[in-house]
C-alpha cells in the first residue's frame, strides 16, 4: 500500500523566454505540469511513497512526462499509453516580475488523459493508497473523467481517504455546470483544499473561511487558502474520527515540530476512544484543535486553525497550491498537528512560489522540520 495515489492529467508545459503576451513570446522552455503529478512529485521528494495514475499519448511528450515524474521517485507503473490520442500540452506567458498576470493556452482537448474513464484506468491501483488525491481539473476534462471521479468518490467500504483540491478552472468548462460539479465532489471528500478567491469565483462566497465552511460542512478537514495572507484549517470531530478509523495505527515516527506537549494534550482527550483509536488520533493529529480542548467532546471548532504564509519573493504562483496540498498531506501522514501541517504546506508552497515552473523540489525534510519549528513570530 502506498501513502498517496494521485490521479489526473499532466501536460508538457512551455514557459516563456520573456514576459509579455503570447503573440510576442519568441521561444519557450519545456517543463512539466499537472496539478496531481505536481503534488505527487512534492510528496515523493518529501519521502512518501506515491503513485501517479493517468493516461498519456504514445508520443515523445508522453515519454517525457512519465520519465520526469518517475525521476522524482513517483510510481508511474499505472500510467497507460493511448496510441490514438496525444499528450496534452500548455503554454504559459509571464507578467513582469512581481506580477502574476499571465495567460494560459491549453492544447489538451481530446488528449489521452481526457479520455480517462472507469473502464480504462486501473481502479485497483487507484484505490491502493492510504490517500487518494483528486482535483476539480479532472472533472472539467470530459464526461468520462467526471464519471470516473464520481465512481472514485462514492461512499463505501474500502474507499481510501479522499483528498480533493477544488482547483476550479473556468476556462476548461464548456458550460456553467462546473462550479456545481466541483462543489459536489468537494462535499464527498474527506480533506478539501480551496482558495478563498476560487470559492468566490466559483460559488460567489464572500465572507472568508467561515462562509466557505458553511458551504462545505461535510469534509472532515477543510483547508482554505488565503493567498499571501495564510491558510485556515477546519477539522471537525467527525473528520477526526474518520481519520482515526482510516489510520488505526501510527503512520510514521511523528516527532515533528512541537510534538512533545502535543502527545500529552491528546492524552487528555483520549478517554472516549480505545487504545488503537488513541494511537490513531495521536498519529494523525497529535494536537487537539485548540490547546487544552477535547476534540472528541466538541463539534466543530468555532474558529479554524490559522497559520500565516511566508513572506517570499513570488516568481510565479502556478503550482503553489499543489505544493501546499503536498505539504499538508505530508504533515498528516507524518502525524503532525494541524498547525504543523499548515506550516509544512506553506514551506512546500514557498519553494514553488519562488520558481518559474509548476514544480519545485521542496527543502529536505530535516530543513523543513527546523523551519516549521521556528518560533520567532514568523508563524503568527
Ligand atoms: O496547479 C497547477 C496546475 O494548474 C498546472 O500545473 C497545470 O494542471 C494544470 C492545469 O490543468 O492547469
Amino acid at each position: 500500500i502506498v501513502d498517496v495515489v494521485a490521479l489526473g492529467e499532466s501536460m508538457v508545459t512551455f514557459l516563456p523566454s520573456r514576459p509579455g503576451p503570447l503573440a510576442d513570446v519568441p521561444s519557450f522552455e519545456r517543463g512539466i505540469g499537472g496539478a496531481e503529478s505536481n503534488l505527487a512529485c512534492g510528496l515523493a521528494a518529501a519521502g512518501h511513497s506515491v503513485r501517479w495514475v493517468s493516461r498519456v499519448g504514445a508520443d515523445g511528450f508522453g515519454d517525457h512526462l512519465v520519465a520526469t515524474v518517475g525521476s522524482y521517485g513517483v510510481d508511474v507503473s499505472a500510467v497507460r499509453r493511448d496510441p490514438a490520442r496525444p499528450t496534452g500540452v500548455y503554454f504559459r506567458t509571464a507578467g513582469e516580475r512581481g506580477t502574476d498576470a499571465h495567460e494560459v493556452a491549453y492544447y489538451r482537448a481530446g488528449s489521452a488523459a481526457s479520455a480517462m474513464s472507469a473502464q480504462n484506468v486501473d481502479l485497483e491501483a487507484v484505490r491502493a493508497g492510504r490517500v487518494l488525491h483528486l482535483t476539480g481539473i479532472t472533472a472539467a476534462l470530459s464526461e468520462d473523467c467526471r464519471g470516473l471521479l464520481h465512481e472514485l468518490t462514492a461512499p463505501g467500504a474500502g474507499r481510501p481517504l479522499i483528498s480533493f483540491d477544488v482547483n476550479h478552472r473556468p476556462d476548461l468548462w464548456r458550460d456553467a455546470e462546473g462550479a456545481g460539479v466541483v462543489r459536489e465532489l468537494a462535499r464527498r471528500a474527506d480533506v478539501v483544499f480551496v482558495g478563498e478567491d476560487e470559492a468566490e469565483e466559483a460559488w460567489g462566497v464572500t465572507g472568508g473561511p467561515e462562509a466557505i465552511r458553511e458551504l462545505l460542512p461535510e469534509p472532515g478537514v477543510l483547508v482554505v487558502k488565503q493567498g499571501a495572507k495564510g491558510a485556515a484549517a477546519f477539522v471537525s470531530a467527525a473528520g477526526r474520527r474518520g481519520l482515526v478509523a482510516r489510520f488505526p495505527a501510527p503512520l510514521g515516527a511523528g516527532g515533528g515540530p512541537g510534538s512533545q506537549g502535543e502527545v500529552s494534550l491528546s492524552a487528555q482527550g483520549a478517554g472516549s476512544c480505545g487504545a488503537a483509536g488513541r494511537w490513531g488520533l495521536v498519529a494523525q493529529f497529535p494536537a487537539p484543535l485548540r490547546s487544552g480542548t477535547d476534540p472528541e467532546s466538541q463539534g466543530e471548532a468555532s474558529s479554524p486553525t490559522f497559520v500565516p504564509a511566508l513572506d517570499v519573493d513570488v516568481v510565479a504562483t502556478t503550482g503553489a497550491g499543489d505544493a501546499f496540498a503536498a505539504g499538508f498531506l505530508s504533515g498528516m501522514l507524518r502525524g503532525l498537528s494541524v498547525k504543523a501541517c499548515l506550516r509544512a504546506a506553506h514551506l512546500h508552497a514557498a519553494a514553488t512560489l519562488t520558481t518559474r515552473g509548476d514544480l519545485a523540489v521542496p527543502p529536505a525534510r530535516d530543513t523543513l522540520d527546523r523551519l516549521a519549528a521556528v518560533d520567532d513570530g514568523t508563524w503568527g
